[in-house]
């Protein structure tokens, strides 16, 4: 065996500054991210972080309030319930290259390479600053584990403009230190990383709270009607499990609010301003309803909308206490963390069931599904109403103020449009010629469902059979038993609404309002 030396004292083995710089780069990248999110998760561990001290979190977060409707959209359709991952994996894949990028650039000029990390360093602080509830100490970890970057992009790169004076053996022993300790810090960071996480745990309070939390009982208990569930192998749940409930916002840490220190102030065109915290809202007479979740970036034949019976409070009674005033139209409801949105006043006090909601389907909310309380809203998409995390509700005017997505081109009225859906067969499945259930669900929030046809190829629409009506704001499985013939099919479907209006055939993408259009798919019978 040949002794080390002689294949790494090859000159060819050496290492070229540029290689150098890249590692000095990304070990710089590695500790700064590393030493800042050990320090943000300990900071909330203590409680003295004010907004989101996490730069990776902050970064995201910024990221995903500039991020064009369009992108929002593309994330969506192509990751689904998965964007926030794809979101954390290209920003490790950014940092990296630009980690090496730094490196590179300073092995040619230190100085270069010291202002352009710097600038990087800017970017991360303004993040970390402009997230909501940002206070000065947010910008600790950023900047401790910034300034330990910058040294080490200052002094280690330096390195390498000597290296030509170095001997063979230096090399040699210098590139395996510069490798293993680059791998090292590597290593080193994404375990800083994941620990700042682990003992980040506010995480904790809020958790042991969710499970001591006993939901209300209420004095009219809502259940799923007989029949309704038709009970078709393959449909969506009649009533959606909390764990597969889908999931959107736009929050890259999931808020960990302790009730103990939740309230919910109703500010505004009213009377009197109204604070409500936890064990005043569990003493009011709670409500069950049940109410399909909706979501408007649900494209045709999109699974992005379930259904819950949901335990709350209803907010016209919270907003009878505080008493709105003439002119009002709208309820700007905003969350902890600052996502807002922007509801008609009349879908909050009319005679719907718009809840102040603290438990699904039994269960305290899950944390990612508004723990301790959300607003549900019969009728209206997420966006315009479903607002997690819920903390201050202002009443004011359509003119005066805007949700969240409105100034991000999304529509600032957001009724949900009648569509349908075929979960079975599966789109180009093949199935035996014969008896086939094509089956799935049909939604028309708040006006209901009469109605379900499906078309065969261009033949005529057919009467689907439906479940049993639970009520206006409620989906409704349906099933159409199909003669299926051999050879390939188009199997199209509609709904109509209570109206007597069938589902627009009319495509229209999910921005600015909802997708539209007939859910189509073609099967291969044999
Ligand atoms: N705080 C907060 N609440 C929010 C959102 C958000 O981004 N932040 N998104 C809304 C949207 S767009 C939808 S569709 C619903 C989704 O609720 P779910 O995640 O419980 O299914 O929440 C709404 N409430
Ligand atoms: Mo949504």
């Amino acid at each position: 065996m040949k002794p080390d030396g002689v294949t790494l004292d090859r000159p060819g083995g050496r290492i070229s500054p540029a290689a150098r710089g890249a590692i000095v780069g990304v070990t710089a990248g590695a500790v700064t991210i590393g030493v800042a999110e050990l320090v943000a998760g300990l900071m909330r561990r203590i409680g003295v972080a004010g907004g989101t001290p996490s730069p990776i979190d902050a970064v995201g977060g910024a990221f995903i309030d500039l991020t064009p409707p369009w992108l929002k959209d593309w994330a969506i359709g192509v990751f689904g319930v998965h964007d926030k991952t794809a979101l954390y994996v290209s920003m490790t894949l950014v940092l990296v290259l630009l980690s090496i990028a730094v490196g590179v650039i300073a092995s040619r000029v230190v100085r270069a390479g010291v202002i352009v990390f710097a600038l990087l360093v800017v970017v991360a602080v303004t993040a970390v600053w402009s997230r909501p509830h940002a206070s000065l100490i947010d910008l600790v970890p950023i900047v401790l584990g910034g300034l330990i970057g910058l040294r080490l992009i200052a002094t280690r790169t330096r390195d390498a403009g000597v290296r030509d004076a170095e001997s063979m053996t230096d090399a040699h022993v210098s590139r395996r230190v510069l490798i293993g300790s680059g791998i090292g810090a590597v290593v080193l960071g994404a375990a800083a990383v994941a620990v700042g996480r682990v003992v980040a745990g506010g995480a904790r309070v809020a958790a042991v709270a969710r499970e001591t939390f006993v939901v209300p009982k209420v004095a009219s208990p809502v259940a799923v009607p007989a029949g309704a569930d038709l009970g078709i192998s393959g449909v969506t749940p009649f009533i959606v499990p909390n764990a597969e409930f889908y999931r959107i916002d736009t929050a890259l840490v999931v808020p960990q609010v302790d009730p103990a220190n939740w309230s919910l102030r109703v500010t505004g065109m009213v009377e009197r301003e109204v604070t409500l915290d936890w064990n005043t809202l569990l003493a009011k007479p709670m409500q069950e309803a049940m109410v399909t979740l909706m979501c408007v970036s649900n494209e045709v034949g999109g699974s992005l909308n379930g259904n819950a019976i949901w335990t709350g409070w209803p907010v016209r009674e919270l907003l009878r206490e505080a008493g709105v005033r003439p002119g009002a139209d709208m309820v700007l409801s905003t969350s902890i963390d600052g996502f807002t949105a922007g509801t008609p006043l009349a879908a909050l006090t009319d005679e719907r069931n718009s809840l102040l909601v603290v438990a699904q389907n039994g269960q305290p909310l899950l944390p990612e599904h508004g723990f301790p309380v959300r607003l549900v809203v019969p009728g209206l998409y997420g966006y315009v109403s479903a607002t997690k995390w819920v903390t201050e509700l202002k009443v004011t005017t359509f003119d005066a103020d805007q949700g969240y997505w409105t100034p991000r081109g999304w529509s600032a009225l957001g009724p949900v449009k009648t569509q349908s859906r075929i979960d079975v067969p599966r789109d180009s499945a093949s199935v035996s010629a014969g008896t086939v259930a094509v089956a799935g669900v049909a939604w028309a929030q708040h006006r209901g469902v009469t109605g379900v046809q499906v078309q065969v190829d261009s033949g005529p629409w057919q009467d689907a059979r439906l479940g049993v009506d639970a009520s206006v704001d409620v989906w409704r499985q349906w099933v159409y038993e199909w003669p299926a013939t051999p050879g390939t099919h188009t199997l199209t479907v509609r709904a109509i609404d209570a109206t007597g209006e069938p589902e627009t055939a009319t495509f229209a993408p999910p921005a600015p309002d909802g997708a539209s259009g007939h859910h189509t798919i073609s099967v291969t019978v044999a």
